[in-house]
C-alpha cells in the first residue's frame, strides 16, 4: 500500500484515538486522580514539503536559524519529502492551563512530558511504517546528530549559540505549509498554536502542501493578549518574546514540579489558541458539490 498524505493523517489519527495508547495518561503515572485517562492531543494537522524546496537553504541564513540547521538531504541523502505534524492539545488541557494563571496545570505538565514521548512514539511508528512499505525514513530529533540549546550558551557542542537547534520543528512546519510564527514566537496553525510538533523525513514523494502565507507572522494579529498573561513578563509588543526570561521561568517550574516542567500560558485562552486569527488564517471553504 502506498502512503499518501491522507493515509499518513489517518495513521496518526489512529494513534491519537487509541484508548490504550500513549495519548491517554495511565493511572500509574497520573499526577492527580483527575488526570487518569486524560486525552492529551486531538486530531492532527499534517503537511509536507519537497526536500528540494529552496526555503530549506534559506533557513540556514543568520537571523533565521543559521548554518547549524541540518538540511533534509543531509539527514537522509535519499529523502524526497519532509512531513510535519501538528498535535493540537485537547480543550481540556488548554483550559486547565488557562485556568491556573501562575503555574502549569497537572494536565499541561503531562502534555509537555508524556505528550512529547507520545509524539516521538507516533513519528517513530510512522517512520517504521514508511520503511516497511519501501521508504526508509528518519525522525530527526531521535537521530544521534540532533542537538539543541535550551539555555543561554548551555550546550558546549554548539558554541556561541543559544535557544536553537539543528532541526527546528516550527520552521519545518512553516516550510510544510502548516502555519506562521507569532509575537510569542510560537507557531500558529489553522488549528491554533496550542500544541506540539513532530516530523519525519522520507524518500516517499508527497505533493507539497501549499503555503497560504507570504509573511513570517501572517497568522498573528499582534493583539498583545499573550503579553498580558505571561507570568514572567517575557513578551512585549515591541520586542516579542525574550527566550532567556521564558527559559528561566521554565526552570522555576522545574524546581516546583520536578521532573516535569512547562508553562505555555501564551498559547491558551488566546485568540490564536485553536485557530489562526490573522491574514488568510481561515480554513478554505469546501468546494461546492
Ligand atoms: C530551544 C527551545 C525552547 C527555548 C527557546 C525557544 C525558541 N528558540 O523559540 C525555550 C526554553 C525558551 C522554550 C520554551 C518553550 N517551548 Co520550546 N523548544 C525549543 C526547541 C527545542 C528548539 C527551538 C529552535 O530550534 N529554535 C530555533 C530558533 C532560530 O527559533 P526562533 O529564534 O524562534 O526563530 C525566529 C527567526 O527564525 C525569525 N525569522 C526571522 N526571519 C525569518 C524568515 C523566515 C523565512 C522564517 C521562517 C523565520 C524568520 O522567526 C522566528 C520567530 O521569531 C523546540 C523543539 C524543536 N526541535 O524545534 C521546542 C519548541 C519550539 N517549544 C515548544 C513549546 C510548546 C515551548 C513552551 C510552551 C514550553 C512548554 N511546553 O510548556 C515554551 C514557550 C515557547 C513559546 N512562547 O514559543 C514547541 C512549540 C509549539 C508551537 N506551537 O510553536 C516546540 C516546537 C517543541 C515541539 N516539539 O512542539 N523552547
Ligand atoms: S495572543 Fe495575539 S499577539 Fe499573541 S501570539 Fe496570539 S494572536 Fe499573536
Ligand atoms: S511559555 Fe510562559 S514564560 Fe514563556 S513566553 Fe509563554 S507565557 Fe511567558
Amino acid at each position: 500500500m502506498t502512503m499518501t498524505l491522507a493515509k499518513i493523517e489517518e495513521f496518526v489519527r489512529g494513534k491519537i484515538d487509541e484508548p490504550t495508547g500513549g495519548n491517554y495518561v495511565p493511572e500509574d503515572i497520573a499526577i492527580s486522580p483527575e488526570c487518569v485517562s486524560l486525552k492529551m492531543f486531538d486530531a492532527p494537522l499534517v503537511g509536507a514539503a519537497s526536500c528540494g524546496d529552496k526555503m530549506w537553504v534559506k533557513l540556514r541564513e543568520e537571523g533565521i536559524i543559521g548554518s547549524h540547521f541540518i538540511l533534509p538531504n543531509e539527514w537522509l541523502p535519499d529523502a524526497v519529502s519532509v512531513i510535519s505534524i501538528f498535535f493540537p492539545l485537547t480543550e481540556r488541557v488548554s483550559k486547565s492551563c488557562a485556568d491556573t494563571p501562575a503555574w502549569p496545570s497537572p494536565e499541561w505538565l503531562h502534555a509537555r512530558t508524556e505528550g512529547e514521548e507520545f509524539i516521538f512514539e507516533v513519528t517513530l511508528a510512522l517512520a517504521d511504517e514508511l520503511s516497511r512499505t519501501g521508504h526508509p525514513s528518519l525522525v530527526p530529533p531521535k537521530d544521534a546528530r540532533f542537538k539543541s540549546v535550551r539555555h543561554l550558551g548551555s550546550n558546549p557542542e554548539m558554541p556561541g549559540l543559544s535557544y536553537t537547534s539543528v532541526w527546528s520543528e516550527r520552521h519545518v512546519a512553516y516550510v510544510c505549509g502548516l502555519g506562521t510564527f507569532s509575537l510569542s514566537k510560537g507557531l500558529i496553525t489553522k488549528r491554533g498554536g496550542a500544541g506540539r510538533f513532530g516530523s519525519v523525513i522520507t524518500p516517499l514523494d508527497l505533493p507539497p502542501t501549499e503555503r497560504e502565507y507570504s509573511g513570517v507572522y501572517d497568522y498573528c494579529v499582534m493583539c498583545g493578549a499573550c503579553v498580558r498573561v505571561c507570568p514572567a513578563q517575557a513578551i512585549t509588543l515591541k520586542g516579542g518574546k525574550d527566550h532567556s526570561i521564558c527559559a528561566l521561568f521554565g526552570d522555576e517550574t522545574k524546581k516546583k514540579f520536578n521532573p516535569r516542567y512547562g508553562c505555555g500560558k501564551c498559547q491558551v485562552g488566546m485568540p490564536c489558541q485553536s485557530r489562526a486569527p490573522g491574514k488568510n488564517g481561515r480554513p478554505k471553504a469546501a468546494p461546492a458539490s
